[in-house]
């Protein structure tokens, strides 16, 4: 598909070596670079707000140990959604955005996202965080902050002590999302994790780069799981800090029954192909949260595509 990304020469960073956010006192030459890719479509009522807010983070936190970008991936949405995120970046220069051709799925932007960050911006750790204000922005240090040595996919998670849905969602609505949780832990690997299903997350840069991102063939919203699922076969470390996960403040939602229909097809799928190709883990070395790093090849499957 077609997409063309309209600022990025404005800021480039250099990557460091593994990162020991955790226990420490930050102790860095330089910065840590976090940038959060942000899917958009049609959020135009919600994308000057969310990065006001965004980056009065930035000033709450201060500059010196931990540098916020943003990469507003839009899929040419209609409302004019790419014009603002545009606007926004000519006052801000840690403001990029990726504009592709036509709506493709939240899966197939985060994809193209990740990649294009990764080449052109070289962050430390990159973050998947929704527009419309279900994600709080005040959550985003505690994610970041939470990545080290024992951490390198860190999930703000609805479902562990202190996380919480919204009191408005029906119980119709809770129950599908829990269920979701369930079914996705049955089939897939996710490295002990409650809460696979959302999408506000912190992960290593170093850990996307193994992620050969051709074979998760996943371009909707089962892209959340199948994005964990892949991460802990590549040996990541999962943890978890407790997000209260909001209502939208504006907008529409772009999620429809049949997407979770899709995903669940998705799932069943992989793990069907997984059985008849032998490679049936749910494997144990992933399935600990806190079980010790094993040593991974790295390879920069996300270089040779780019
Ligand atoms: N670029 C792009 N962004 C998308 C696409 N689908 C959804 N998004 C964005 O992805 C984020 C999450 O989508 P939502 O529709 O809010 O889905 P959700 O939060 O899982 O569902 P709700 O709780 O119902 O809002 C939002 O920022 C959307 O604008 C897509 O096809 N392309
Ligand atoms: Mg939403």
């Amino acid at each position: 598909m077609k997409q063309t990304e309209e600022s990025i020469e404005k800021s480039a960073g250099t990557s460091i070596g593994p990162l020991t956010i955790q226990n420490t006192s930050l102790q860095h030459e330089r910065a840590v670079s976090v940038c959060i890719v942000l899917p958009t479509y049609n959020e135009a009522a919600n994308i000057t707000h969310i990065l006001d807010r965004i980056f009065d983070q930035q000033t709450v936190h201060g500059s010196s140990h931990i540098q916020l970008s943003v990469l507003v991936v839009d899929d040419n949405s209609p409302d004019g959604t790419a014009d603002l995120a545009r606007e926004y970046g000519r006052k801000n220069e840690a403001v990029h955005l990726l504009s592709r051709e036509e709506k493709d799925g939240l899966g197939a932007a985060y994809i193209a996202g990740f990649q294009h960050a990764i080449h052109t911006l070289h962050p430390d750790i990159l973050m998947e965080m929704d527009a419309d204000g279900q994600h709080n922005p005040s959550d985003i240090f505690r994610l970041v902050t939470r990545i080290g040595a024992d951490a390198d996919f860190v999930i703000g998670s609805r479902y562990i002590p202190g996380g919480s849905v919204p009191q408005t969602w029906s119980a119709h609505r809770k129950l599908i999302s829990r269920a979701a949780n369930r079914y996705t832990k049955m089939l897939l690997n996710t490295g002990g994790a409650k809460d696979c299903t959302g999408g506000f997350r912190a992960i290593k840069a170093s850990t996307l780069l193994k992620i050969d991102f051709a074979q998760l063939q996943v371009k909707g919203y089962a892209f959340q799981v199948t994005l964990l699922d892949a991460c802990v076969r590549n040996g990541a470390m999962i943890q978890e800090v407790p997000i209260a996960f909001l209502e939208r403040e504006r907008g529409e939602s772009k999620m429809r029954p049949k997407d979770m229909i899709l995903g669940a097809l998705m799932i069943a799928n992989i793990r069907i192909h997984r059985l008849l190709h032998g490679h049936n883990h749910k494997d144990t070395r992933s399935t600990h949260m806190t079980r010790t790093r094993a040593t991974h090849k790295s390879s920069a499957k996300l270089s040779a595509n780019s």
